[in-house]
């Protein structure tokens, strides 16, 4: 009785694995449809529900070694040999990692991570990191947990718990004595948390600036921008401010009579500075020049006006207004935090 059973549970086991496999590769439609529905009745709905999203984001690496190329943990093959060139390889050095970016903020459930067949201890104490800043190639990001092992040529599945973000790690930290990452394919389990609207942007120097088709308040605008971009525009200088004149002249869609900036007013105070940590003392165009950019003012959210112009003025910050982001290199200066209890305690800072 009990042998029955127990041989019963092994059969089962092997049917429900094979039949998850079978919908997780890329076999043909009518294949896949007879894998679900058989899956439907042997896999106890075990199977991820929620569909990989990592083959729609572009992977990089630190460094690779011939036939490592970063996106072969995203090319859907799972073939564990590393001459047949399915697998990612990074140079012997330190701090090496593997980065992936999402074309959107998703909502991580799990990521399945398939090791090499040999030497698959160098995946050992990687870091799993999912967020969504860049700094650092994506490696300040928080940490959804640190591999303690995988065997040679398996694959094992990490509990994320729905954090949120659009870049996803592999980092062996500065504690951590491996320095090669190398993995055969990364699967990243998820749902669309944010897709970023469309937007209208032109070229600046080092970066671009963005015209947001999508209106909100102040402080929503710039989680938005910190979230898909860098930071809500600082403008600072003369050549800036064209650029902005620029984009505001000719948008492709309706925008507001004012769109935010990354302005902001200290509370207590008529001091004007930069989110993005910018000398707000480089550069002005406020209406009341004579005033700026020190003065006080009615609301601490400041934004352009859109028509000539084009003067900077402060607005009530629950506006729901167009905005402009700011995305590329950072500078030297560090962001303004902002904390806001309407911000969903599950994003990171
Ligand atoms: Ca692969």
């Amino acid at each position: 009785m009990w042998a029955a059973h127990i041989l019963s549970y092994l059969v089962m086991s092997k049917v429900k694995k094979f039949l998850e496999g079978c919908i997780q590769l890329h076999y043909t439609p009518t294949t896949q449809m007879f894998c679900v529905f058989f899956c439907l009745f042997f896999c106890h709905h075990q199977a991820n529900t929620l569909p990989n999203v990592a083959p729609s984001g572009t992977a990089t690496q630190s460094s690779t070694i011939p036939l490592g190329d970063a996106s072969h943990a995203i090319d859907g093959n799972k073939n564990t040999y590393y001459e047949a060139g399915f697998c990612t390889h990074t140079y012997d050095r330190l701090n090496s990692w593997w980065s992936l970016l999402l074309p959107a903020m998703y909502s991580i459930s799990s990521i399945s991570i398939t090791n090499r067949n040999i030497v698959g201890e160098r995946i050992n104490k990687a870091e799993i990191l999912i967020g969504n800043s860049l700094d650092n190639n994506g490696n300040n990001n928080p940490r959804c947990t640190v591999i303690d092992s995988i065997p040679n040529g398996g694959t094992s599945t990490f509990d994320c718990g729905g954090m949120i973000g659009r870049v996803v790690n592999l980092y062996h930290s500065g504690s951590d004595p491996q320095s090669v990452m190398s993995v055969c394919e990364v699967e990243v389990y998820g749902e669309l948390y944010q897709a970023p609207s469309p937007s209208l942007s032109v070229g600046v120097n080092g970066g671009s600036i963005i015209l947001v088709d999508k209106k909100l308040s102040w402080s929503d605008a710039l989680f938005y921008c910190r979230d898909f971009h860098r930071d809500l525009l600082s403008i600072r200088n003369g050549e800036e401010q064209t650029k902005v004149e620029e984009l505001l002249g000719n948008p492709t869609f309706p925008v507001t009579e004012h769109v935010w900036l990354g302005l902001r007013r200290y509370l207590m105070g008529e001091k004007w500075f930069w989110m993005s940590g910018d000398d707000p003392n480089d550069y002005s165009h406020w209406r009341h020049q004579t005033q700026s950019p020190i003065r006080q003012s009615s609301s601490p959210c400041g934004g352009i006006e859109t028509s000539a112009p084009f003067h900077w003025t402060d607005h009530s910050c629950e506006d729901h207004a167009n905005f402009i982001c700011f995305d590329g290199d950072g500078t030297d200066v560090q962001k303004v935090t902002f904390f806001s209890s309407a911000r969903s305690p599950k994003l990171p800072p």
